[in-house]
């Protein structure tokens, strides 16, 4: 039996509402929306706009439901650790966008209840300034969780206005940092600890569970069956990402390289050693109870900032060309540290990689060319350099990487680092995430069956992947 199912998927830069059709032998995938998305900036900071956010959800599902007019489910992933805040259903102001500046107080304010070696142990999850729990340091300091009875992070609030139902999904749930590791349930001694109210966060549920049907009005206003089901799935994107990562044998590390690039390893068990905090490697919750034991690299961000930083005076840059002439820059380029946290917020990048450089004496780069080979070229080290310690850090002997997401469309970034990690770099499906969402939903309504393996195995006999020998230079 094939089935078709609606993948919602939603991205720091840009969202997609896809059709797929799945079964034993069948993975195909069609775009019904593409949406631009990116912070609004207000008074009191960066947000995202959900409302129309969701506005462009609907719109795809409404194509989706003329494309096919038998879409059995409908599953909702997104970038993590962001949420909105509501009272009696109702949304209390727009959610914070994760590069609001406002999380390094958070910092400050948890750690001083919980030093970070503390939290590890308890959360598993490496050190970023904007995981969740930091965030809501901020709300209740300005007394927002004496106003709020519920937490839901942005695909479980997608969930909420599609269903009504509200939820936690697991795999999202363990970037909050408020995550039991090793019961992957909430942990409710730390929210005590940090006075976060327990009563914020609801029930969690795992991928392949429903969450809701339906509302009649979201039925009549995208023309999808009043009994559609809406499925979890993997919601983090990275945990669905993960899924269709062709990983068919042992020894693939992963990339899911989009707006971040997520480097790492899949594991049984969470990797919980001192070695593995200082390394700043996080444990977070995978489909079927599987650990994603990965870093976070800064991943084209850095690229795409630099491009919107020299686009501001109104001029247009063609990202294949300049690609085409960074791959043509001649002789080294010197490198910048693609995990600084100088190059996190948004703003002026070629200024704050150039300082970067001058500052330790090294070569700034020239021209714009020379400048966008120096970005590849200092993202394929980070790459490598956190390929070798996941291997090292989980005792797994590495020996293949997969890149994902639109970082496998990046020729020279795949070639570059193959040579730099020694080893192949196996490139695609660009759209991973949105398959991983579609194959979840798809062995819960019985399409197809089987373990993360033979998902996988169904992945490889279906996407043709572009693989980057290593080459010396
Ligand atoms: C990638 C991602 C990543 C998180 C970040 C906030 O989209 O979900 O895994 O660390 O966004």
């Amino acid at each position: 039996m094939t089935a078709a199912v609606a993948a919602v998927d939603l991205g720091a830069t840009s969202g997609r509402v896809m059709v797929g059709q799945v079964g034993p032998d069948t993975l195909e995938l069609r775009q019904m929306g593409r949406f631009p998305n990116g912070p609004v900036h207000t008074p009191d900071g960066q947000h995202w706009n959900l409302q129309q956010l969701y506005a462009h959800v609907l719109d795809g599902l409404r194509s989706a439901s003329r494309w096919e007019d038998g879409i059995q489910s409908i599953g909702i992933d997104s970038w993590a650790v962001d949420y909105a805040l509501l009272r009696g259903g109702r949304v209390l102001g727009e959610p914070f966008h994760y590069r609001d500046e406002r999380t390094a107080h958070g910092v400050d304010l948890v750690h001083a209840d919980e030093p970070f070696s503390l939290l590890y142990a308890r959360n598993g999850l490496q050190f970023l300034p904007f995981n969740t729990l930091y965030q809501l340091a901020v709300e209740r300091e300005a007394g927002m969780l004496g106003v709020a009875d519920r937490l839901l992070l942005v695909p479980d609030l997608m969930a909420y206005y599609l269903t009504g139902a509200t939820v936690a999904e697991a795999t999202n749930a363990s970037t909050t940092g408020l995550l039991d590791v090793a019961t992957k349930c909430w942990d409710g001694e730390l929210m005590d600890r940090l006075r976060l109210p327990r009563g914020l966060f609801p029930r969690i549920v795992q991928p392949g569970e429903h969450i809701g049907t339906v509302l009649p009005h979201v039925a009549e206003t995208t023309g999808l069956a009043g009994d559609t089901p809406v499925i979890a799935v993997g919601s983090h994107d990275t945990a669905s990402a993960v899924v269709a990562t062709p990983m068919t044998e042992p020894g693939g590390a992963y990339i899911s390289c989009g707006t971040w690039g997520l480097v790492g390893v899949e594991t049984e068990s969470p990797v919980l050693s001192t070695a593995a905090r200082e390394a700043n490697f996080t444990n977070e919750g995978g489909v079927d109870g599987r650990t994603r034991f990965l870093h976070n690299v800064m991943g084209l961000w850095i690229l795409s900032e630099t491009i919107r930083t020299w686009e501001r005076d109104g001029e247009k840059v063609d990202l294949q060309r300049l690609l085409a002439e960074a791959a043509a820059v001649g002789g080294d380029v010197d490198i910048f540290d693609a995990n600084d946290d100088v190059f996190m917020p948004t703003g002026d990048m070629p200024a704050r990689i150039s300082t970067w450089l001058a500052e330790r004496g090294l070569r700034v780069p020239g021209s714009r060319a020379q400048m966008a080979r120096c970005i590849v070229e200092s993202l394929a080290q980070a790459f490598a350099d956190a390929v070798h310690d996941a291997g090292a850090l989980s005792a797994q002997d590495i020996h293949r990487i997969h890149i994902t997401g639109g970082g496998s469309l990046n020729e020279l970034l795949c070639q570059r680092t193959a040579d730099r990690a020694g080893m192949p770099v196996v490139a695609g499906p660009v759209e991973a995430t949105a398959i991983g969402n579609v194959l979840i939903q798809g062995r819960a309504i019985g399409a197809v069956s089987g373990s993360l393996e033979s998902l996988r195995d169904l992945v490889a006999r279906t996407f043709n992947p572009r693989v980057f020998e290593p080459q010396a230079r």
